[in-house]
């Protein structure tokens, strides 16, 4: 199999944006201005947010996609930029990123379109919103949000225009001004979607018919078309629940042929059950790696459960345990800040014994998030980058060697790296409970060295004959030691 994940070689991506970032249009600049310091900090890879027309045009984070076409290029939706900025802005932020070593990752949101041209008289069942394998109307006529003819954009790059037969589903009935989950008679809800709601082929705006050909034909032309116009090095994958299963197998591997790259690909199926993801990924030929879910509501619990929380089960059931190599491990997104739908936040106290859990082991592909790193200004939260800045550090030059793992408390767990011939290793720990201590095998070779913790108090500590160090960890805190006489270069 072939190894789709960059964490294996100690990469770091960062998600590029959160929720609130203002509707100023600069943030492809800020990518093109930071990219030499990002560089230096250590991500290999940044996720940037959907970069094409959203319904709500500049004010659109870009989820509500309307036109995969308009780059920020064209007058449509208010304005010729995104939220972000323009095409050529895009462009030469990706082209920045090249030129110091940093991948891209474009976010491709397939599922749904917003924000039609015109109305449509549809035909149509209205379903159980609770079960949309029952339909709880006979076949009737509505008007629908469903052609899109792009007018600002005049056929430059692509004709296609969407129509009802594009589509399987809408939830808005313009005659009546009523909402519901309607599924066009046309076809049926696409298969191989997650069985939330009986079927959830439906989430929101204009469903995509994978059933549809031609549908399927254009999300090829496009994909081609984007890694030609962008250069992006892999993607990440938008609402993988509501999208059948088949399709993206087919995409990629057409993708990798045509541009001869890996591609990188993550996907958003956004479950706590390992079992659903392990799945998704067998149906796949593990040709993708997913968010690792259930490790993301191992992290909200802990920080929510006052010491409670078992630290030594951190990690049991998580897809980075149990797929590492199509794992993309992180604390917090775009989705899960606070304000948003699935709003499940890691609290700041915990944050950076996170981190070091995502950061500091070999087995998953971490994901620092935007807020995290510089802060959210809408809400005023801090900004965590002196921690991760040397948790990164700490990742490329002091993850060496064999580790040993003491997941073996309720509340202060640790691991090791013992290091190789040419490079030193370290010794970290987290701690959901009251100050304390534990004994750690760090290699024989490192008797009477001085271990110092670069974090909190500076402890230190002096490794016995037999290669081991007894490591302080203050409470609700974490620690790295590692060799005191390299502390000063950190
Ligand atoms: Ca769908
Ligand atoms: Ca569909
Ligand atoms: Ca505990």
């Amino acid at each position: 199999m072939i190894c789709y994940n960059e964490g294996m070689k100690k990469g770091v991506m960062m998600q590029y944006f959160e929720w609130y970032l203002d509707d100023d249009a600069t943030l492809w600049k800020k990518v093109k201005a930071n990219a030499k310091e990002l560089s230096e900090a250590g991500f290999s890879a940044l996720w940037l947010p959907p970069a094409y027309k959203g319904q709500a045009g500049i004010h659109d984070v870009g989820y509500g996609v309307y036109d995969l076409y308009d780059l920020g290029e064209f007058d449509q939706k208010g304005s010729i930029p995104t939220k972000y900025g323009t095409k050529d802005e895009y462009l030469a932020a990706i082209k920045a990123l090249h030129e110091v070593g940093i991948d891209v990752y474009a976010d491709m949101v397939f599922n749904h379109k917003m924000g039609a041209d015109g109305l449509e008289i549809v035909k149509v069942v209205e379903t159980n919103a609770a079960d949309r394998d029952e339909d709880i109307s006979k076949p009737e006529d509505i008007e629908a949000w469903t052609y899109f003819d792009f007018k600002g954009r005049q056929g430059k790059y692509s004709d296609f225009k969407w129509d009802k037969s594009c589509f399987s589903g809408v939830d808005y009935d313009n005659r009546q001004k009523k909402t519901a989950v309607y599924r066009l008679t046309g076809g049926d809800w696409d298969e191989n979607v997650d069985d939330e709601n009986g079927n959830y082929d439906y989430l929101m705006g204009a469903d995509l018919d994978f059933g549809n050909p031609e549908v399927v034909r254009e999300l090829y032309t496009y994909g081609k078309w984007y890694l030609d116009m962008c250069k992006v090095d892999g993607f990440r994958l938008d609402a993988l629940k509501h999208i059948d299963a088949r399709f993206f197998k087919g995409w990629l591997k057409t993708l990798r042929d045509y541009s001869h790259k890996e591609l990188f690909t993550v996907g958003e199926y956004w479950h706590g059950d390992i079992k659903v993801l392990l799945e998704y990924l067998e149906e796949n030929d593990h040709c993708l790696s997913l968010f690792d879910v259930p490790l993301h509501y191992q992290f909200y619990k802990a920080c929510n459960d006052n010491g409670n929380f078992d630290m030594g089960s951190l990690g049991q059931n998580t897809l980075v345990k149990n797929c590492p190599l199509n794992a993309v491990t992180f604390v917090e997104n775009h989705d899960t800040q606070k304000g948003q739908a699935l709003e499940t936040i890691v609290t700041d106290w915990f944050k950076p014994l996170a981190y070091a859990y995502i950061l500091l082991r070999e087995e998953g592909y971490p994901c620092v998030f935007y807020g995290d790193y510089y802060g959210i200004k809408k809400f005023n939260t801090r900004s965590f980058k002196k921690e991760i800045d040397l948790l990164i550090k700490l990742r490329h030059k002091k993850m060496n060697g064999k580790r040993h793992d003491y997941f073996d408390h309720f509340n202060i767990v640790g691991w090791t790296f013992e290091g190789t011939d040419l490079h030193d290793g370290m010794a970290a720990l987290i701690n959901d409970g009251p100050m304390g201590e534990k004994m750690m095998y760090v290699g024989k070779d490192k008797k009477g060295q001085v271990y110092q913790n670069l974090f909190g108090a500076k402890d230190e500590t002096v490794i016995d004959e037999n290669g081991n160090g007894l490591f302080k960890v203050d409470g609700g805190n974490l620690s790295v030691y590692i060799n005191k006489v390299d502390c000063r270069s950190f």
